[in-house]
């Protein structure tokens, strides 16, 4: 490992979190060489099949670059795995070689038995070519089969101020330059089309956004109506949100649907695991990531259902549920799977945008951010702030003041920030809530 000279570990402290490693692009070049060691190990566990590797660093700005695995089926990192990778990155140089033979021998990797193979890409940030070639020298200690292929489409594009969802999401207004009419049905996805939101203007010219928590509804609703005409008592329907989720989706889901909702920390990784508990597990962040996950139990179900013993109306509902399951990409959050689900059910349902909107209407909700994330932590699926001391009680002593008030903050996973979430009764209400705990979390992160 001569190369270790010019991928010296500084003692950065890396973490592999959903976004991959994720920060300045300067401090990566140690990171990538030790990606490309694992990328490789990844490949000979599964004896040889191409693991993926992209560098990009999505909708971060410019300075930012990051990286990420992918696993042969297209599927994330397991945890494991995650965990082990934070490991080697944060390996003193001296100890890397070491610590790669102890997890070889843990895992049993066969490293003398398969070549790897790796598909390398990267996005058009200046940053990115050299991250490659260290991504790639890592690879080659294993004497692997690269196949790079360079420059590839890329999310750089598609950032919180040009267009995308995010843009949509945050701003809750159509991608500037875009004139809206009465009547357009508009959706609108993110720059590796992973996630999607849809909006239209109403009669009163008002912008009204579908985001992920309205499909989340629209989905799981539908599904769990699906299993009641289908008398499959035994199959269990659960909706799994992060704390953004629009407080009035959740109370829909629980107290209309009668469908159980779950809450994970941020980050599609954790709502996945969950959702793998339930026979139909519909995950969505309100940001439009998400999808369902049908369990073997129920796909064996209805294989074996007795056409016979079936209405004719129940044969058309199993017949929708087989198309559904087919239509889903269960692999990960899907733009265009997630369109053609929710397109399928609008028109099953005979919705227009404007009765889905209606089911439930969404409480005036904010996000802000404020610096330094670094002395922020939090527990119960990040809607309580345990870190700075204090800071919890003051935020609920505000929010006390305010109808429907709900707010928490969390560090940022992507960027160095904490995020700020608030809602309340109204958009004046909601404004202030955001505000003042934005104050809050200045003054008790200035104090350390
Ligand atoms: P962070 O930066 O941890 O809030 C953001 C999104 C996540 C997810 C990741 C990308 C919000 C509030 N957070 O995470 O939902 O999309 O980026 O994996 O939108
Ligand atoms: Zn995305």
């Amino acid at each position: 490992m001569n190369a270790l000279n010019k991928y010296h570990y500084d003692g950065t402290n890396y973490i592999y979190g959903t976004a991959g490693f994720r920060m300045k692009a300067e401090l990566l070049l140690c990171v990538m060489y030790r990606v490309g060691l694992v990328a490789a190990l990844r490949s000979v566990y599964y004896q040889g099949k191409c693991v993926g590797v992209m560098i990009t660093a999505s909708h971060n700005s410019e300075e930012d670059n990051g990286v990420k695995i992918v696993d042969p089926l297209g599927d994330m990192l397991e945890q494991e795995w995650e965990n082990a990778l934070t490991k080697i990155a944060n390996t003193p140089d001296e100890l890397l070689k070491q610590t790669i033979i102890d997890f070889v021998i843990e895992k049993k990797i066969g490293i003398n038995q398969f070549t790897p193979s790796i598909a390398i890409g990267h996005d058009s940030r200046k940053s990115s070519i050299l991250l490659s070639s260290a991504v790639k020298d890592g690879i080659s200690i294993f004497k692997a089969n690269i196949y790079d292929y360079g420059l590839l489409t890329t999310p750089q594009l598609i950032t919180r101020d040009i267009c995308g969802a995010d843009y949509v999401k945050l701003h809750q207004q159509p991608p500037r330059g875009m004139l809206l009419k009465e009547g357009d049905r508009c959706a609108s996805i993110d720059g590796d089309a992973d996630r999607i939101l849809y909006f239209y203007i109403n009669k009163n010219q008002k912008f009204c956004l579908l985001d992920g928590d309205k499909i989340a509804v629209l989905l799981s609703g539908f599904l769990k109506d699906i299993v009641k005409d289908l008398h499959m008592e035994n199959i269990s329907v659960g909706l799994i949100q992060t704390a953004y989720a629009n407080g009035n989706s959740t109370a829909y889901a629980k107290n209309i649907l009668e469908i159980p909702v779950i809450c994970t920390s941020t980050g599609v990784k954790y709502l996945h695991q969950k959702a793998k508990e339930y026979d139909i597990g519909v995950y969505f962040e309100s940001n439009g990531h998400g999808t369902v996950l049908f369990s073997e139990r129920l796909k064996k179900t209805i294989k074996t259902f007795e056409l016979s013993s079936l209405s004719t109306f129940q044969q058309e509902k199993l017949n929708v549920l087989r198309n559904i399951i087919e239509l889903t990409n269960e692999t990960v959050g899907d733009a265009l799977s997630d369109c053609l689900l929710v397109e399928s059910i609008l028109f099953l349902r005979g919705f227009s945008l404007e009765d889905w909107n209606n089911l439930y209407d969404d409480l005036p909700n904010r996000q802000c951010k404020v610096s330094n994330r670094n002395c922020i932590t939090t527990t119960d699926a990040e809607r309580v702030c345990r870190t700075p001391h204090g800071l919890q009680e003051a935020i609920n002593a505000v929010v006390k003041n305010y109808t429907s008030g709900r707010s928490f903050v969390r560090p940022s996973g992507t960027e160095n920030v904490v995020r700020v979430y608030a809602e309340a009764a109204t958009e004046k209400e909601a404004d202030e809530l955001a505000k003042e705990v934005c104050e809050l979390v200045k003054k008790f992160t200035e104090k350390i």
